[in-house]
């Protein structure tokens, strides 16, 4: 590294053998200019996010009304998650699974390490050691992210514990470590004027779960960049719980407090944009005083038996990378609390006072505002040509500890306690509000087989229903039927399994309209899971599973007739055989790794049907 200039931190922040020569190794093939150790300070915060101001990566926004806060737009090709780009790369193209992009891990290697030849020139490289979980904890995973992104580098401080405590817990016991590189690909030229936000066209978000390695390339955005998030959090560390005997969900988990003060955990994998934020900072409805809802986390939960065998669950990230369009005082007033300061807002509208705007935020626009692209835009503009003044993937990247919901216990090393696991996407017709499995494996089957409507989470056509089992199908690292067998197993190592429920917030009647309100009125739902899972509540057995008789909700506060909650829970035969249908689809393609437990769980379902 001799010749390399150094911005700040002059010398390596580590002793780790095999990081300085990872690191040295990297910076020959990668080129930058210089190298950066990132000791995750707030005054080296403060310092890279004047640089990005001054290179017109971010905007400082109006301090007396967003203290703190940035705002950054994205290159127009560069909004969300690619997953046809995201790659599996296993040694056997078995064990990624026909779900999976996959490429033999030597031709990719060779693919990637031409596009990452010199790909760093004329930036400055970031060695950005993190931590996903307490550090402290037992089930907390290291990651070391080699990047030339300085947006990166300050979101996953927000994201993620980063910096020389975790350098330490690096150089103490060489610890292995998940080496995750990643390049915007967009070299500079001497001279050449550089973009407020480079990416390229040619996107990879690779990953090699047998050597537990990340390499990202083209893309500054996201899950494609924050390699915390998805890469190691799920991908990666689904291959490392399955080997271990744990399990790395897509999920939010919250706790349910009662007015006796009574407090019951729960972990809910919804799709990507489907309201988990929401739903893991509630404000409880009218008739529901008393009640509070607690926020652990709201993206991915690492799930794992303790000594009694009882599933406990801890947050691995720090902060919510959350979707900004339709959060409000009304929708979400924790999120609007949590953004309110110390954020970084990206592909939001940016308002003449040097705020931030997105559709839904206000019930009244601004007159006028540059939005997500940089453009003039106005409500009437939006009227005449339908442009949207933020992306709708638009996120913040807010501190969790910011949360006025935050629960005491979410970083507590051993995790909380999980009572109930749920499941639910984005359905307009077919499933009811709410049903609970008969069992652990029907409610495997319940996951395995869910569906939701395509969001805006990542790029792809909209709105088309499609099966993403468990909230997985972009983020199991392995071959999905071997992941089903994997849920199966875990029973083994429980003496108290959690039941499993599947909701539904989004199904709508004939005129298309959404038959149940949603939002903190989900508690009424929530209650009744936390009524069965302490036995206090009778269920109906019907064809799917348990459900809740009308008198089983608590309707206090809302008036919500009999006629329309039966429409909301209605089991259409037909409708239900085309669904089985569908689930065949997604076996046969996964059949020769399918557990046995899935082909008898839908043959009592039809025989049910
Ligand atoms: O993957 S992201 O972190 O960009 C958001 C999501 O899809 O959940
Ligand atoms: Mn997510």
């Amino acid at each position: 590294m001799g010749t390399l200039k150094q911005t700040s931190s002059p010398v390596s922040l580590t002793t780790n053998k095999h990081l300085l020569k990872w690191v040295e190794k990297t910076a020959d093939m990668t080129k930058p200019a210089a190298i950066h150790w990132v000791d995750g300070s707030q005054e080296e915060y403060d310092w890279l996010c004047s640089q990005m101001v001054e290179s017109g990566t971010l905007v400082k926004l109006n301090q007396k009304l967003w203290p703190g806060c940035y705002y950054a737009r994205s290159h127009a090709n560069d909004v969300a998650r690619v997953e046809d780009r995201t790659f599996i790369c296993s040694l056997a193209k078995d064990n990624a699974g026909p779900t999976n992009n996959w490429e033999n891990p030597f031709v990719m290697r060779k693919k990637l390490r031409a596009l990452f030849d010199g790909s760093m020139r004329g930036r400055t490289m970031y060695v950005l050691p993190f931590c996903m979980g307490p550090l402290d904890s037992p089930v907390a995973q290291i990651g070391v992210q080699l990047t030339d992104s300085p947006y990166v580098v300050a979101n996953m401080r927000i994201m993620a514990r980063i910096g020389l405590p975790v350098f330490r817990e690096i150089d103490k016991d060489e610890k292995r470590v998940v080496a995750c590189l990643h390049s915007v690909g967009a070299p500079l030229e001497p001279g050449q004027q550089d973009v407020p936000w480079p990416c390229n066209p040619e996107k990879y978000i690779v990953h090699f779960p047998e050597t537990r390695e990340i390499w990202s390339y083209g893309s500054g955005y996201g899950g494609n960049a924050l390699l915390g998030k998805k890469c190691l959090g799920l991908r990666i560390a689904s291959n490392i719980a399955h080997d271990e005997g744990w399990m790395a969900e897509h999920m939010t988990i919250v706790g349910v407090e009662d007015p006796k003060g009574e407090k019951t955990y729960v972990a809910a994998a919804f799709p990507s944009s489907c309201g988990k934020t929401n739903f893991a900072m509630m404000i409880p409805p009218k008739g529901f005083e008393g009640w509070k809802i607690w926020t652990v986390g709201d993206d991915i939960a690492w799930i794992r038996p303790d000594e009694h065998g009882h599933l406990r669950a801890i947050n691995p990230e720090t902060g919510f990378f959350g979707v900004a369009p339709g959060t409000s005082v009304k929708t979400n007033p924790n999120a609007m609390a949590a953004l309110s300061k110390n954020t970084i807002f990206t592909n939001v509208a940016l308002t003449p006072e040097g705020g931030v705007w997105w559709e839904g935020m206000t019930d009244a626009p601004p007159d006028e505002c540059l939005d997500w692209q940089g453009k003039r835009w106005t409500p009437q503009i939006a009227k005449e040509t339908g442009a949207k003044a933020a992306h709708p993937n638009a996120r913040f990247t807010a501190p969790a500890a910011q949360c006025p919901t935050i629960d005491a216990a979410w970083q507590d090393p051993e995790g909380v306690p999980i009572s109930a696991i749920i499941f639910g996407g984005r359905r307009a017709a077919t499933i009811p509000l709410i049903y609970q499995a008969f069992n652990w494996s029907a409610g495997v089957y319940m996951g395995a087989t869910m569906a939701s409507e395509t969001t805006a989470a990542a790029t792809g056509q909209l709105n088309k229903v499609r099966r993403d089992p468990m909230a997985m199908l972009p983020f199991c690292g392995y071959h999905m039927g071997d992941y089903f067998r994997h849920w199966i197993k875990m029973q083994r190592s429980l003496t108290a399994t959690p039941r499993i429920f599947h909701v539904n917030w989004f199904r709508r009647d004939a005129e298309g309209k959404f038959l149940w309100p949603g939002y903190g009125e989900n508690l009424r739902v929530l209650k009744w899971i936390v009524d069965r899972v302490r036995g206090r509540a009778l269920g109906q057995e019907t064809r799917i599973g348990w459900t809740p008789h009308y008198k089983d909700i608590e309707w206090k506060g809302l008036g919500f007739p009999e006629e329309k909650f039966k429409e909301l829970q209605a089991v259409d035969k037909a409708a239900w055989r085309a669904e089985v249908m569908a689930h065949e689809e997604l076996f046969i393609e996964l059949h020769s790794h399918l557990p046995p437990e899935m082909i008898y769980e839908r043959e009592l379902l039809i025989c049910r049907l």
